[in-house]
C-alpha cells in the first residue's frame, strides 16, 4: 500500500489553553510543535495563526512568522488555513495564500458549526480556488458533508479545478456529517479515480477513523484542532503524542509513514 501521510492540525481557531494547556499559540510555539510532529512522523502541518492572547487571526505577517519558525526547524509541508475562524470575512481568510505556501485548505460549503455557522459562499469559494491556482498553492478540499463533495465533483467538470485533487473528510463536527465509518465509506466511494484523501475525525472519532483510513489506503489528520484527548478523560501531552500513536498504528498495520519529500510527490506539490 502507498505510504501514509500524517497531517498534524496543531492549533485550530477554537481550542483554548484552558481546554488544552499544551496548545501551541505563538509562531515560535507552532514552529517547535511542527518540528516535534515531523520527528514523530507527520509530513504536513495544518496551521492557524493566533495573536499572543490566543485570538484567531488571518494576519499575513503572523502566518509569515509561523512559516519562518517551521522552516528554521524542519522540512514539513506547511498547509495554511483559509477557514480561519467563524465570522471572519472572505478577504481576511484568503490573506495567507498570497505568501505562496505549499498548501492551503479550501472549504467546499457552508455548515452549521456547533452553535455557529461556518459560511462559505459559492462565489467566495471560487475566488479562493482561483487564488490558489494563481499562486501555485495546492488546495486541500475540506468536506464537512456530502453536498460539499458533490460541489467539488461539479467544479472538476466545470474546470474550476483541474487534475487529481486532495480531499479532507472532516467528520464529527456538530452540524456536519457524523464521525462514523459509514460516513467515511460513503464519501470515499464517491471520489474520482486518482484522488487522494485524508480523514480528520473530531474528538473520539480521531483515533477510530484514523485507524480505518490506514486500513483503507487513505491518509490521516490528528492534532489539537480536532481533538485534545489521548484517551477518554486524559488530555494528550502534545500534538506529537497523537502523531506518534498514528505512526505506531500504521507500522503495526503495514503502512510506512511518508516523509515530507515523499508526500510532496504523492500530492503533486510544486
Ligand atoms: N475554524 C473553522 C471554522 C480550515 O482550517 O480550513 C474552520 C477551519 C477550516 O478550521
Ligand atoms: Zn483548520
Amino acid at each position: 500500500m502507498k505510504k501514509l501521510i500524517i497531517t498534524a492540525a496543531l492549533t485550530g481557531a477554537e481550542v483554548t489553553r484552558e481546554q488544552q494547556p499544551a496548545l501551541p499559540i505563538t509562531p515560535e510555539e507552532i514552529g517547535i510543535a511542527a518540528a516535534e510532529c515531523a520527528q514523530a512522523g507527520a509530513s504536513i502541518v495544518h496551521v492557524h495563526a493566533r495573536l499572543a492572547d490566543g485570538t484567531p487571526t488571518q494576519d499575513k505577517e503572523v502566518y509569515r512568522q509561523i512559516i519562518t519558525e517551521v522552516r528554521q526547524r524542519c522540512d514539513v509541508i506547511v498547509q495554511v488555513s483559509t477557514g480561519g475562524a467563524v465570522g471572519m470575512n472572505a478577504q481576511e481568510r484568503l490573506a495567507p495564500v498570497t505568501l505562496r505556501p505549499e498548501m492551503a485548505t479550501l472549504s467546499m460549503g457552508t455548515v452549521n458549526f456547533g452553535g455557529d455557522v461556518f459560511m462559505n459562499h459559492p462565489a467566495d469559494m471560487e475566488v479562493f480556488a482561483k487564488a490558489m491556482v494563481d499562486h501555485g498553492v495546492k488546495p486541500e478540499l475540506e468536506i464537512f458533508d456530502t453536498g460539499m463533495l458533490t460541489t467539488a465533483l461539479r467544479w472538476l467538470k466545470k474546470g474550476v479545478l483541474a487534475g487529481p485533487q486532495h480531499f479532507d473528510f472532516v467528520l464529527g463536527i456538530p452540524g456536519g456529517m457524523a464521525g462514523t465509518p459509514e460516513a467515511l465509506m460513503y464519501l470515499r466511494s464517491q471520489l474520482p479515480e486518482g484522488s487522494t484523501w485524508t480523514v480528520a475525525g473530531i474528538g473520539a472519532a480521531q483515533l477510530a477513523l484514523g485507524t480505518l483510513a490506514i486500513l483503507l489506503g487513505g491518509h490521516v489528520r490528528v492534532g489539537f484542532e480536532d481533538n485534545v484527548y489521548y484517551r477518554k478523560g486524559e488530555l494528550a501531552s502534545s500534538n506529537a503524542q497523537l502523531v506518534a500513536r498514528m505512526a505506531r498504528l500504521a507500522a503495526e498495520l503495514g503502512r510506512n509513514v511518508a516523509s515530507s519529500v515523499e508526500a510532496r510527490v504523492m500530492l503533486g506539490l510544486r
